[in-house]
């Protein structure tokens, strides 16, 4: 049989023909392996590998608790009588801003003498940042009532000024805040609020500080010692002082610059609190932090139902900013020949 070879197909084109189907089975096998490679990896699923890692997890919040060593109490979300802590990513604000529609949040402030000049910037600050959207009345004592500007307030939002007389020193003036606490909390504030947060003047808010931190006694760590070991917490360790703690005792050092909860627990607290400055003022002596000391030691004693991380008190003086993803809450430098006595 003679082919009439010129009629077929030259040989160049089987030839060319059977390269393209190769090239494709090569290219097919390729995409399928590199396909192989970026699947994930199939889990072990074997009883023995859920077990570890069971373990592992185990382990991993033990040694997080511990708080004797491995990672910081004050890092976690949790605290040892499982109160929240609260930092930014572990709550969803959508759904607390629901359950608190009604709710009616009082801002506590002080502002005597030289510190009058920072009532106005927390205020306006506040406008922007704290409890937007709720009902919020504003607890300004000042011994200057006339000097006081108005913020431009939102709807729902009141500013109710009251006056006071001015101590001399500082620390009298700062400690003063918790007798006139005992005041408001027990006559005024019960039938006018639902919780009361209680703010240094010399901060202005810097980022969102909502109904997060809401709650029946809430506290803040202080950002200078949220990672200190408990010993080196300036805690009052005279014995001679009602704010005295032991070594040993104590689980945070709260800074009493932004602290709250309940009108009827602010009462109880700042009652305590009065109670043991007093009582030290008789043997002529002052905790060594002034009505801080005697919020900490309350506050070992009475645990916060909730703690703010140093998210809510922070000062770009201090270090380990790394950590603190929002600085919600300033305190605001002073020159202080402006405001020293
Ligand atoms: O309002 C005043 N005026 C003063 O002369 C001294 C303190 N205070 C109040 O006490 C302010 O509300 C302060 O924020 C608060 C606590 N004191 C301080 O923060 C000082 N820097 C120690």
């Amino acid at each position: 049989m003679h082919g009439n070879w010129k009629n077929m197909l030259p040989l160049r084109s089987y030839f060319i023909g059977i390269l393209v189907v190769f090239m494709l089975f090569i290219m097919g096998f390729c995409i399928k392996y590199i396909d192989l490679m970026f699947q994930p990896k199939p889990t072990d699923c074997s009883l023995k590998a859920v077990e570890k890692s069971i373990e592992l997890a185990h382990c991993e919040r033990k040694l997080l608790i511990n708080t004797g060593n491995g990672r910081k109490m004050a890092l976690n979300v949790l605290t040892p009588w499982l109160a929240p802590i609260i930092w930014d990513g572990t709550f969803d604000i959508n759904i607390l801003d629901n359950q608190h529609n009604s709710t009616r949040i009082g801002l506590f402030v002080f502002a005597v003498k030289k510190y009058i000049r920072f009532l106005l910037p927390l205020l306006e600050s506040a406008e922007r940042y704290f409890m937007i959207g709720h009902n919020v009345t504003y607890y300004v004592f000042t011994d200057k009532v006339k000097e006081v500007v108005k913020p431009k307030m939102a709807d729902g939002h009141t500013l109710q000024l009251h006056d006071v007389v001015a101590d001399e020193r500082w620390q009298d003036v700062s400690m003063r805040r918790m007798e006139i606490l005992t005041v408001f909390t027990k006559e005024h504030m019960a039938n006018e609020i639902d919780y009361l947060v209680c703010a240094d003047v010399d901060m202005v808010f810097n980022d969102h500080v909502g109904v997060e931190i809401l709650g029946d006694l809430v506290a803040t760590i202080h950002p200078v010692f949220f990672l200190s070991e408990k010993g080196a917490f300036p805690y009052e360790r005279r014995p001679i002082s009602t704010a005295y703690i032991p070594h040993g005792h104590g689980d945070f050092y709260y800074m009493a610059a932004l602290y709250g909860g309940k009108v009827d627990e602010i009462y109880k607290l700042s009652m305590a609190c009065r109670k043991g400055i007093v009582e030290d003022k008789k043997k002529n002596i002052e905790a060594v932090w002034q009505e801080e000391s005697h919020l900490n030691r309350y506050l070992v004693y009475n645990k916060p139902t909730k703690v703010l991380s140093p998210e809510y008190l922070w000062d770009s003086r201090f270090g380990n900013g790394q950590l603190i993803k929002k600085k919600r809450f300033l305190v605001v430098s002073k020159n202080n020949d402006k405001v020293r006595y």
